[in-house]
């Protein structure tokens, strides 16, 4: 048998009330009106109980074109693999592998892509604060920022991929941890995550459960989701985060 066949009629896809893991043996497409050859996959949704959405979008030969309409949600697309181009009002932005955009509410946002694109967006309704006005565009690349050591450890590094600025209600970063190093300590805190692991592999304990988690599989913790986490294997384990900031609850 194959060693990455899972045992018929079983999966490590695991649905709880505070949290998930979902393997990628069956992820399901879904299809969305106007858009033109993209596949997406709503790994968490309000329907889960979650306060936002991540979804993973990917293109056949030939390319294709998602689209999110002028409304109240924000949208983050990060690039897992491949190359993207964004497009909002008169803009094109190229947006190669590890690249991120920040688009704010009220923006018409395209997302092309071909064979080898690979997105994850995390989109959710803004919650204004109020004396401020909306955050703005915001892109950069993964690679061009600085990991810096999560509470001075050197073996898990924490890069923050948006602005510390109080008009921005998310915060998506990306966690990379050499083998052997954990988060220091069982997190329980009212933030809500969506987590994508990104490469190598190790084990996350959400709630009271254990499990070991590898590149591709989707987490969702919802608030107050005890959680924790240890690098195992050869190589660094590396996750791109999503977690609710900056508002009084
Ligand atoms: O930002 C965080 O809450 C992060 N330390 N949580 C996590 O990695 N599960
Ligand atoms: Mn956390």
């Amino acid at each position: 048998m194959n060693p990455t066949t899972p045992l018929f009629g079983h999966t490590r896809t695991v649905v709880a009330s505070r949290h998930a893991l979902i393997a990628p043996d069956g992820h399901v497409p879904s299809a969305f009106p106007e858009w033109l050859d993209a596949t997406a996959y709503v790994m968490i949704s309000p329907a889960i109980g979650a306060d936002f959405s991540q979804i993973r979008i990917v293109y056949p030969s030939g390319g294709g074109e998602a689209m999110f309409p002028r409304d109240e949600h924000e949208h983050m697309t990060y690039v897992v693999a491949g190359t993207a181009w964004a497009e909002w009002d008169d803009n094109t932005h190229e947006m190669p592998t590890g690249a991120f955009l920040f688009t704010p509410p009220s923006t018409h946002l395209r997302l092309r892509g071909n064979e080898f694109t690979v997105l994850t967006v995390f989109r959710k309704i803004h919650e204004p604060q109020p004396g401020f006005g909306p955050p703005p565009i915001t892109f950069g690349n993964a690679n061009d920022v600085q990991g810096e050591p999560f509470l001075g450890n050197e073996k898990a590094l924490l890069k923050v991929l948006l602005p510390t600025d109080p008009r921005f209600d998310m915060a998506v970063n990306i966690f990379t941890y050499q083998p052997g190093a954990t988060l220091p300590l069982v997190e329980t805190h009212i933030m809500e995550h969506g987590l994508l692991m990104l490469s190598g592999q190790g084990v996350y304990r959400l709630e009271n459960a254990y499990y070991p988690v590898t590149a591709g599989d989707v987490i969702w913790m919802a608030p107050y989701c005890p959680q924790w986490f240890v690098a195992m294997g050869d190589e660094p384990a590396s996750y791109l985060y999503y977690k609710d900031i900056n508002r009084l609850p």
